[in-house]
């Protein structure tokens, strides 16, 4: 026999006996072996995708596509509690772990907000809160006279200028009446709540209030609030006509509290009397089963996506809106929580997903909340809105791009506050004031936030205190405090 075919002969037996070897596992180990792109194709093609499609990604590439847009937020959500981002495996998510990984995930990504409504009126606006008024969470207690201004241009309202059709699915959190809501707002449609938070069965508010939406109408709906959520995302996407391109808002009300899985009872009654963070002992557990259906429901979404071709030309966004409660949830590997402007209270999981148009990488670029309208204004190529001239966020298409290190992000200083916390960051420097005492932190060597530096480094200490005062002298809104 030649060494040729013995060659060849040793290459089928090879070919033949590897898999055998592994026959009877399930596609879940198989997955763990090679990834979970392997088996899924929804993910699969995006390895290899843009530079088939384009070589080098260009601006012009992604300017004037017209994606459609879904925006996906989780609420409460830690840095630690996806695998993507360093997680320890406690909760089973692989379908953003997937989105991470075949994406550009983002892990300077920060929330403008520290809490709900402020990262939220950032996000839709393209202002940093206080500049629309939305310094403080906007609370089912004592706020539901009030939200925010309807004048100010939305995110809905830009992209409807390039002819999308937009729906937000999910928590608002920007007002409690019709006139400060989503559809005064610009959005064309509206399911959800508009407060903090639900009871995920009952849709009764923290204060006992019913609060689940049809457009500008209280409804009665049955079903969790994560599912139902994505039954009606995929009921809006069915309903677009004639390829008009969409913007999708699934602001999802997991994981934040009550703690309740999607096998839990109704708990919150009209008027009641009844435990805010819900009925169940052992949150441990109840979060693990809300972040795990949170991570189903994104996956069923996909997966109309991947059935109806749409992944393509489809952009998807995902983030958190502020760090983890602290009672659960990983804050890993930071300092601080929800509520506190340390890196737990801001510093966020966060990605963008275009199969076959953004290469899957990992950038350490600044991103925050607030830079998510100007990027969407500068891919459709809309220059004249009302917001056009004082947006604080900036375009991140040139890192969609590869451009990475851009300059304009990463030079900037950025701020914080809320309540007795403010907070500037410029590139590794970090200034921290609580309860009016300041300390000076560099990231790059200190992400934990643990050892306060600024007597040795005066110069860029008192630089981020001038820069910090600066801008809250620049604040041109009456703030509101809590
Ligand atoms: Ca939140």
């Amino acid at each position: 026999m030649s060494n040729i075919v013995k060659f060849f002969r040793l290459v089928l037996f090879v070919y033949l006996t590897i898999p055998l070897c592994y026959y009877g596992h399930s596609q879940n180990e198989w997955s763990s072996m090679y990834g979970n792109y392997f088996f899924s194709s929804k993910f699969s093609d995006t390895i290899v995708g843009k530079q088939n499609i384009y070589g080098k990604l260009k601006r012009e590439d992604i300017q004037g596509q017209r994606p459609n847009i879904i925006l996906i937020m989780a609420d409460d959500l830690g840095y630690g509690d996806l695998d993507a981002f360093g997680g320890n495996g406690s909760i089973n998510t692989p379908n953003l772990d997937g989105l991470a990984d075949n994406g550009l995930k983002l892990t300077n990504y920060h929330t403008n907000g520290v809490n709900c409504s402020p990262t939220r009126a950032a996000l839709m606006t393209g202002l940093y809160p206080q500049e629309v008024g939305i310094e403080g969470v906007i609370t089912a207690k004592s706020h539901r006279h009030t939200g925010m201004d309807p004048k100010v241009t939305t995110l809905a309202e830009l992209v409807g200028k390039a002819g999308y059709r937009s729906g937000i699915i999910g928590k608002w959190h920007l007002g409690y009446q019709p006139k400060f809501g989503p559809i005064a707002q610009g959005f064309d449609e509206f399911r959800g709540f508009v407060s903090g938070n639900v009871d995920y069965k009952s849709h009764i508010d923290q204060e006992g209030y019913t609060d689940w939406w049809k457009g500008t109408k209280l409804i009665e709906e049955e079903g969790y609030i994560t599912e139902i959520i994505t039954d009606h995302g995929i009921q809006f996407m069915k309903s677009i006509q004639d390829n008009t391109p969409f913007f999708l808002y699934l602001a999802h009300g997991a994981p934040h509290f009550p703690y309740q899985g999607p096998n839990d009872p109704a708990y919150r009654t009209v008027n009641g009397d009844f435990p805010t963070l819900g009925p169940r002992e052992d949150i441990e557990g109840a979060y693990i089963e809300m972040v795990e259906s949170l991570d189903r429901n994104i996956g069923r979404i996909l997966d109309y996506l991947e059935e109806n071709q749409l992944l393509e030309n489809t952009l998807i966004i995902f983030s958190s809106d502020n760090g983890p409660m602290g009672t659960v949830g990983s804050n890993a590997p930071f300092r601080g929580y929800k509520g506190q402007v340390y890196e737990g209270g801001h510093h966020v999981p966060a990605l963008f997903h275009w199969k076959g148009v953004i290469d899957p990488r990992v950038s350490d670029d600044l991103v925050l909340s607030m830079d998510i309208f100007p990027t969407i204004a500068d891919m459709l190529n809309i220059k004249n809105f009302e917001n056009s001239k004082k947006v604080s966020g900036l375009s991140i298409t040139p890192i969609l791009c590869e451009d990475t290190n851009f300059k304009p992000l990463n030079n900037r200083t950025v701020f914080w506050r809320f309540r007795n916390g403010q907070a500037a960051l410029k590139g590794k420097w970090k200034l921290v004031v609580v309860d009016g005492k300041s300390s000076l932190y560099n990231l790059s060597e200190d992400i934990k936030e643990s050892k306060d530096i600024k007597a040795e480094n005066q110069d860029i200490f008192l630089e981020l205190k001038r820069d910090l005062q600066n801008w809250e002298e620049s604040l041109r809104v009456e703030l509101r405090s809590h």
